[in-house]
C-alpha cells in the first residue's frame, strides 16, 4: 500500500462514499478505537506499572462468576470514560458488568448502544499471551422512550458496527460496517490506526481447526465425530491431515481465522448442560459472527445461524461454530442428522 490510510479517513471515507455510517456512528467507532489505544497502552506495561500494574486478579468476581483480572475492570473502565460524554450513545453494557450502564443525565444522549467484552482471553494476561477487546454497536430501537436492557435484547442481525482489538504482537483493530471487513494496524509513533488490509475474506476450505481437546469427552455427537475425522488425518474419511491451534482467547483464534482461515468452535458440553454453551452471545459471538460472515466465512450454533438468535436476556450464553464455510457447513449438517 502507497499511500498510508488512518482509520479516520476510512471513516470519513465510508461516510462520505458509501454513505451507509451516519456521522454518529463514524465518531462512536473513533473513540473505542482511542479506548483500545488506551487499553493497548496498560498492556503493553505489564508489570511495569508498578503501583497501577495490570496483572494479578481484582479479588472479584463478574456476573457469570469468573474471577475478575485488574486489567479486566480498567479496560471496562477506559471503555466506559472514553464513550459516556461523547452524545452518541445511549447506553452500554458489558461482560464485566450486571446490568447496563445508561449515559448520566449530565451528559446528553444519542442514538446507539455499545456492547463489549473490555478483555477477552483474561487468563493470557499474565503468561504474555494475545488478548483483546471484543465490541458491538446496535441502535435504539425506534421511539424508544427512555433506555432499558430490553433495547439491548436484538438479533445479531441487527448490529451496525462490529469489531475486536487484538493486542499481541502488533495492535490490530479489526472491523466491520456491513461492507466488508478491514483491517488497521496501530502505529505507535505516529499513535494512529493505519489501514492493513480491506476486504478480507477466508478461505472456504481449510485443514485447521481450534477447539480445547481437554474437553472432548463432554462434547456432543456431532462435534465428537467430526473431530475424530479430523484426526484420522489422510487415512481416515477426510483424506487429509489437519493441525489444531487453541489460544484461549476467542479474539486470537478468530484473528488467525481471518488471516489464513480454519474453524473455531465451543460448542455446548455436558459439564453444564443447562448452559447453552460458554461464550456469551451478544458480545462475543455476535460482532464476531458478523465479521466472519462480513469476510465470507459462516457462524452457526449447530442448528441455526448466530446472527439470527433472538436473545432473551443480556449475558445469554451460545455455542459458537465459525470459520470457514465449506468446514461449518459440514459440523452444522452433521447436527441435523441428529
Ligand atoms: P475470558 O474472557 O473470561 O478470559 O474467557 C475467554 C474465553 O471466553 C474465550 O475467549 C476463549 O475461547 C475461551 O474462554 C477459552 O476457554 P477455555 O479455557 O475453556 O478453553
Amino acid at each position: 500500500m502507497s499511500q498510508k490510510i488512518s482509520l479516520t479517513r476510512y471513516l470519513v471515507e465510508q461516510q462520505r462514499m458509501e454513505g451507509h455510517i451516519p456521522s454518529q456512528l463514524r465518531l462512536l467507532l473513533e473513540v473505542v478505537a482511542r479506548a483500545c489505544k488506551s487499553i493497548s497502552q496498560a498492556v503493553n506495561k505489564g508489570a511495569l506499572g508498578g503501583e497501577n500494574s495490570i496483572m494479578g486478579t481484582a479479588g472479584s468476581e463478574n456476573v457469570q462468576g469468573e474471577v475478575q483480572k485488574k486489567l479486566d475492570i480498567i479496560a471496562n473502565e477506559v471503555l466506559i470514560e472514553a464513550n459516556e460524554w461523547g452524545g452518541h450513545l445511549a447506553a452500554m453494557a458489558s461482560e464485566e458488568m450486571d446490568s447496563i450502564y445508561v449515559v448520566p443525565n449530565r451528559y446528553p444522549q444519542g442514538e446507539y448502544l455499545l456492547l463489549f467484552d473490555p478483555l477477552d482471553g483474561s487468563s493470557n494476561i499474565d503468561i504474555n499471551v494475545s488478548i483483546g477487546t471484543i465490541f458491538s454497536v446496535l441502535k435504539m430501537p425506534e421511539d424508544d422512550r427512555g433506555v432499558d436492557e430490553g433495547d439491548f435484547l436484538q438479533a445479531g442481525n441487527k448490529q451496525v458496527a462490529a469489531g475486536y482489538c487484538i493486542y499481541g504482537p502488533q495492535t490490530t483493530l479489526v472491523l466491520t460496517v456491513g461492507d466488508g471487513v478491514a483491517m488497521f494496524t496501530l502505529d505507535r509513533e505516529q499513535g494512529s490506526f493505519v489501514l492493513i488490509e480491506e476486504n478480507v475474506t477466508i478461505p472456504e476450505d481449510t485443514q485447521e481447526f481450534a477447539i480445547n481437546m481437554s474437553n472432548m469427552r463432554h462434547w456432543d455427537e456431532p462435534v465428537k465425530r467430526y473431530i475424530d475425522e479430523c484426526l484420522a488425518g489422510k487415512d481416515g474419511p477426510r483424506g487429509k491431515d489437519f493441525n489444531m491451534r487453541w489460544v484461549a482467547a476467542m479474539v486470537a483464534d478468530v484473528h488467525r481465522i481471518l488471516c489464513r482461515g480454519g474453524i473455531f468452535m465451543y460448542p455446548w458440553d455436558k459439564r453444564e448442560p443447562e448452559k447453552a454453551g460458554k461464550l456469551r452471545l451478544m458480545y462475543e459471538a455476535n460482532p464476531m459472527s458478523w465479521l466472519i460472515e462480513q469476510a465470507g466465512g459462516m457462524a452457526t450454533n449447530g442448528k441455526q445461524r448466530i446472527l439470527d438468535i433472538q436473545p432473551g436476556k443480556l449475558h445469554e450464553r451460545v455455542s459458537v461454530i465459525l470459520g470457514s464455510k465449506n468446514e461449518v457447513e459440514r459440523v452444522t449438517s452433521y447436527h441435523a442428522k441428529l
